[in-house]
C-alpha cells in the first residue's frame, strides 16, 4: 500500500496565481501532498501536461422547463457528462422559481432530478421571479442558511422580471445575509416597445432578434442595476455581459471602488448578430441567446474585459434547447416570430476549450488568468473555495489534465449533451482535456467519460464574502 490512492506525475501545475511542476499526491478524494518523487497505487502520467483545477460553470440551466413546459434537452446525466468531457468538475445550475410558486418545493424538486443522475459536483443558484413575503421573510432567508448562497434576479422576461422595487428588496435581502445578488441586466420596456415595432412592420426571422435588444438596452439597465446596489452599499454580480457599453458601466463602477462583479460568456467572444442571418432563415435560430451576440468589435472589448480583470467568471450560459423536435427551437413552428423561440445556446463542454484556446494558445490572456477566471473566481465568489476551484492541499481532488498542443475541431458528433448541434460547429481549439479527476476519481480517460451516473454529489455553498481580503481585486 503507497501512501497515496494515486499520483499525478510529471506534470505542470497552473492555479490563479503561480505555474509549478510537481507531483499531486491524492489520498481519499483530497489533495494530500504537492512534491517531488510521490508513489501511488494509481500513477497518472502528466509529462508535456499543464495540471489544472477542474472548472466551474457558474452559470448553466439543466432540465430547468419554461413557464409553460418546453424541457430542455440535457438532464442532470447529459448535462453533467458533458461538463466532465470539457474540462468542467462542478456545475452552479438553477433551481428556477415561477410566480406562485414556494421556493422550498422548487429546490426540493431540482435535488430530484440531479439525484442519482449528476456524475460531477453540482451547488444550486436559486432564481427568484416572486419575492413575495414568504418568499423574502422565511424560505429565501432559510435557504441561505442551508447553503443555497447564490440567486439570480431577471430585469426582463415577462415571467420572471422584478420591477426596480424589488430589486431593491431582494438586494437589502443580500446585504443583511451576505448573500450574493446574480441580476440579468436588459431593460424590459424598451425589448416589449421594439418588439411590437418590429412585429407590426413584419421583421419576424431570427436576426430581428438582436435588433429588438441592442447594446443601449443592456447598458442601461446595467447601469440601473449597479446604481441600485450602490444605493444600498452591497455586492451584485451582473451575469452573461455582452456588449462594451455594459462593460464599461462595471468598470466605471469599479473604478469608484463599488463591489461589482461581471461575468461573460463564450458566445460573446465567438458568435456575432451575423450569425443570427444565415441564408435558410431559420438556421439563424440556432444562435438566439440574450443578451444576443453582437459584432467583432463588441467581441474584442469583451476580450480585453477578461484581460483586464473587468470581468470575474467565464461562464457558458448552457441553455440546451434543441433545433429540430417538438420541444426547442421550432417548438412554435419554423415560421415562428423571433419573440417565440426560446432563448439560449448550448456550451457547457466547448466552454472551456474556446476559452483556452481563444485566449491562452492565442497569448490574449495568460494561463493563471485562464484558471481564476474558469475556476478560482467562481469558487470564491460563490462559497465554495478552497474545497473547489484551486490545487492546494485539502482541497477536493477535482483535476483537468490538459493537452496545451492537442488540435480538435468542435463537432456537435463528438460532443457529450443531448442538444442537437452545437454553435461552435467547425472551430479548430487548441488545446483540450484529456483526463479530468472529481473527488480523485478519473472521469474522463483520454477524452472519454468514464464516470458513474450518480455519483456527483451536492455542494453546500458558505456565504461568498467580498468583503474579505482579496476579494475586491480576486
Ligand atoms: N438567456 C438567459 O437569460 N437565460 C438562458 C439563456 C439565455 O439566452
Ligand atoms: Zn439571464
Ligand atoms: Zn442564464
Amino acid at each position: 500500500m503507497s501512501e497515496f490512492d494515486r499520483v499525478i506525475k510529471g506534470g505542470t501545475i497552473a492555479t490563479a496565481s503561480d505555474t509549478f511542476s510537481a507531483d499531486i499526491g491524492i489520498k481519499d478524494g483530497r489533495v494530500a501532498a504537492l512534491g517531488e518523487n510521490l508513489s501511488g497505487d494509481d500513477v497518472i502520467d502528466a509529462t508535456g501536461k499543464l495540471v489544472l483545477p477542474g472548472g466551474i460553470d457558474a452559470h448553466v440551466h439543466i432540465d430547468q422547463p419554461k413557464k409553460g413546459g418546453i424541457a430542455m434537452a440535457d438532464d442532470f446525466r447529459s448535462g453533467t457528462r458533458s461538463a466532465a468531457a470539457g474540462g468542467t468538475t462542478t456545475i452552479m445550475p438553477f433551481a428556477c422559481q415561477y410566480r406562485g410558486e414556494s421556493l422550498r418545493q422548487v429546490v426540493e424538486d431540482y435535488h430530484k432530478k440531479a439525484d442519482g443522475k449528476a456524475v460531477v459536483d453540482y451547488a444550486f443558484h436559486l432564481i427568484i421571479a416572486d419575492a413575495n413575503e414568504q418568499v423574502m421573510g422565511q424560505e429565501l432567508p432559510a435557504l441561505i442558511e442551508d447553503g443555497y448562497t447564490s440567486f439570480k434576479i431577471y430585469m426582463t422576461y415577462p415571467d420572471l422580471k422584478l420591477n426596480d422595487r424589488e430589486c431593491l428588496e431582494i438586494f437589502s435581502l443580500a446585504r443583511r445575509t451576505g448573500a450574493m445578488t446574480m441580476v440579468h441586466a436588459e431593460n424590459a420596456d424598451c425589448i416589449e416597445w421594439m418588439t411590437e415595432q418590429l412585429l407590426m412592420a413584419g421583421k419576424t426571422g431570427p436576426k430581428y432578434h438582436a435588433v429588438s435588444r441592442p447594446p443601449v438596452v443592456e447598458k442601461e439597465a446595467t447601469h440601473r442595476a449597479i446604481s441600485l446596489a450602490e444605493f444600498l452599499d452591497v455586492p451584485i454580480l451582473i451575469v452573461h455581459v455582452s456588449s462594451a457599453e455594459a462593460m464599461e458601466q462595471i468598470a466605471i463602477a469599479r473604478q469608484k471602488g463599488l463591489r461589482i462583479y461581471g461575468e461573460t460568456c463564450p458566445q460573446y467572444l465567438f458568435l456575432t448578430a451575423d450569425d443570427l442571418e444565415l441564408d435558410d432563415e431559420f438556421e439563424g435560430a440556432k444562435y438566439i441567446c440574450s443578451p444576443p451576440p453582437r459584432d467583432k468589435a463588441n467581441q474584442e472589448k469583451i476580450w480585453q474585459g477578461l484581460a483586464n480583470s473587468t470581468f470575474d467568471v467565464l461562464a457558458s450560459d448552457h441553455a440546451p434547447y434543441s433545433f429540430d423536435g417538438p420541444d426547442g427551437k421550432k417548438v412554435v413552428g419554423e415560421d415562428a416570430p423571433f419573440n417565440k423561440i426560446p432563448n439560449g445556446v448550448p456550451g457547457i463542454e466547448t466552454r472551456l476549450p474556446l476559452l483556452f484556446s481563444g485566449g491562452v494558445s492565442e497569448g490574449r490572456i495568460s494561463l493563471q488568468k485562464f484558471v481564476a477566471l474558469t475556476a478560482t473566481n467562481p469558487a470564491k465568489l460563490y462559497g465554495l473555495h478552497p474545497r473547489k476551484g484551486t490545487i492546494a492541499i485539502g482541497s477536493d481532488a477535482d483535476i483537468a489534465i490538459w493537452d496545451p498542443e492537442k488540435k480538435v475541431t468542435i463537432t456537435n458528433e463528438n460532443l457529450h449533451h443531448n442538444v442537437d448541434y452545437t454553435p461552435y460547429e467547425g472551430i479548430e481549439c487548441t488545446g483540450w482535456p484529456v483526463t479530468v479527476l472529481s473527488r480523485g476519481d478519473v472521469v474522463v480517460q483520454d477524452c472519454e467519460v468514464v464516470a458513474s451516473e450518480g455519483r456527483g454529489q451536492f455542494l453546500r455553498c458558505d456565504k461568498p464574502d467580498p468583503a474579505r481580503p482579496g476579494m475586491g481585486t480576486l
